[in-house]
């Protein structure tokens, strides 16, 4: 429970409950009060009522679902029966018996949710659930995080609080929100009591406290209010164009600027790769499928191994851990032949203008020596060669690309990075680019500070031997790490 200062604040200010349309006319809440309290009834009444939901103030045979909090299923029971009784409602329907989590839940998702075994009270008696406490190591790569997960709207409020700080430069507040998230999402179940987190790495005060918020109003104020923030908004609006990085989205925001449209207006604040990113932003703004990203992969393997045959190209980023959708296509380029490699990018970019598949493309050289001196610093960035690119999705003839916002008569913009690996790097590559981002971040703290080694795309180097490891697959480095081997779709963290 939070204390009644903070309850006060949430839900919906002012104005009498009912006033609101109900949005769910099949729906009929009775909060039942023994163990809720009067102020925190009238609390969640309010909420509801501003979600659109009807409460109703008695029992009646109205009532479609009858929430309670910290009420066994006996007592739940034993408490319909006398209600029942009262209200002279022998012979009617009863309605269903349910856990505060039904309530929160729906509120979170603004509607009510189907309701499932876990929300009814005999399924929610206390010490069911998430057995307490769970063992988790401390660093994401120690332990499997696939791509479903059971806390995903706890992890998703942190993510908030974490991108927002990141937004502010505050680089330990977003690790403290991100690691906390990363946690709740390796989870085995539900996180359905404050109580569970007790002993879990990374939760500090504060992500507890938004928890324990979420679980029991299904809304954290803070979150909110963040969200809804303009400097979050633009902020988020402004990262998301092409080429455009939390410091540039930060100077245009204090110089004034809110909106593309006044972007549009000062071209000469943009590099040409924001252009391009404006230009195709619509197109851009919409998630990549995973249909998409295979068609390209194959069309520019084709153009590859038409340019050099054995060219090899894998589709790393998100699609190799298995989601469905992403902002991007990553690509990695590469010859079993090391050396074949070098220079193969320009004459597959040009293969592939001819083509009419290039909308933009900026092309980096890589710098081999670079890599070395990188392997210290764990950087993100590596120093390959590379381009990153706007394609335009090649459709087959009198097909419609689903999931596109405007495919038109040329298909759809597509954001795409073609990275060139020399074959010895290729396991460390394929590693580094299949993130997840924070996976990543941590396997190199990981190697740093629990192993002395040093990890990026490009090797895995020993300071104190002066010694780089040779490896053939991702599974090799995990070895040389004492890290169990997780495959790519345990590594959403
Ligand atoms: N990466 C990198 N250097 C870059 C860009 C990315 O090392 N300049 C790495 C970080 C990520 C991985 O590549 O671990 C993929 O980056 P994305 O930003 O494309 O992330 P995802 O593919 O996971 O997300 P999305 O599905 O949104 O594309
Ligand atoms: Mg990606």
């Amino acid at each position: 429970m939070l204390p009644k200062r903070r309850r006060a604040r949430v839900g919906s200010p002012g104005g009498p409950a009912s006033s609101t349309q109900p949005r769910f006319p099949g729906v009929a809440i009775y909060l039942a009060e023994p163990r809720m309290g009067r102020s925190r009834r009238a609390f969640l009444t309010r909420l509801a009522v501003s979600k659109g939901f009807r409460v109703l103030d008695a029992y009646s045979s109205e009532v479609t679902h009858v929430v309670m909090e910290q009420t066994s299923a006996e007592e739940a029971s034993c408490w319909q029966e006398r209600r029942t009784v009262a209200a002279s409602l022998r012979g009617c329907t009863h309605p269903e018996l349910l856990d505060i989590s039904w309530f929160t839940e729906s509120m979170a998702a603004g509607q009510p949710v189907p309701v499932e075994r876990r929300h009814r009270l005999e399924v929610a008696v206390p010490g069911k659930g998430l057995p307490s406490p769970v063992r988790m190591p401390p660093y994401a790569c120690q332990r499997p995080t696939p791509l479903t997960q059971h806390n995903t709207s706890l992890s998703e409020a942190l993510e908030v609080l974490a991108e927002a700080a990141a937004f502010k430069g505050s680089e330990g507040r977003f690790l403290s929100f991100r690691r906390a998230a990363a946690v709740l999402k390796a989870l085995p179940s539900r996180v359905t009591a404050l109580s569970q987190l007790q002993g879990l790495p990374h939760f500090g005060e504060h992500s507890c406290r938004v928890v324990q918020e979420l679980l029991e109003h299904g809304v954290c104020e803070e979150v909110e209010r963040v969200r809804l923030s303009e400097r979050y908004q633009t902020m988020k609006l402004f990262t998301g164009i092409f080429g455009v990085g939390i410091k540039t989205a930060d100077r245009w925001y204090q110089d004034g600027l809110r909106t593309l449209d006044s972007l549009q207006g000062q071209p000469q604040r943009l590099t040409q790769q924001q252009r391009a990113g404006l230009q195709h932003y619509r197109d851009l703004s919409a998630p990549v499928q995973r249909p998409e990203a295979e068609t390209l992969q194959q069309v520019v393997a084709a153009t590859a191994a038409c340019v050099l045959p054995g060219a090899t190209v894998t589709l790393a980023g998100g699609f190799r851990r298995g989601k469905l959708q992403g902002h991007d296509v990553d690509l990695l380029i590469s010859h079993p032949q090391e050396g074949r490699e070098a220079r193969l990018l320009p004459s597959v970019m040009r293969h592939l203008e001819k083509q009419g598949l290039v909308l933009y493309h900026q092309h980096h050289l890589g710098c081999p020596e670079d890599a070395t001196h990188r392997t210290r610093q764990s950087h993100t960035m590596d120093a390959f060669e590379r381009s990153f690119c706007i394609f335009r999705l090649p459709q087959p003839p009198g097909a419609a690309v689903g999931g596109a916002q405007s495919p038109g008569p040329t298909g759809r913009a597509l954001r795409v990075d073609l990275v060139v690996v020399p074959i010895s790097q290729l396991p460390f590559a394929l590693l580094g680019w299949t993130g997840s981002k924070h996976f990543q971040r941590e396997l190199r703290r990981f190697s740093r500070k629990e192993r002395g080694l040093w990890l990026n795309s490009h090797g895995l180097f020993d300071p104190k031997q002066k010694m780089r490891f040779h490896v053939a697959s991702e599974e090799d480095i995990f070895r040389h790490l004492g890290l169990e081997y997780l495959p790519p779709e345990q590594r959403n963290a």
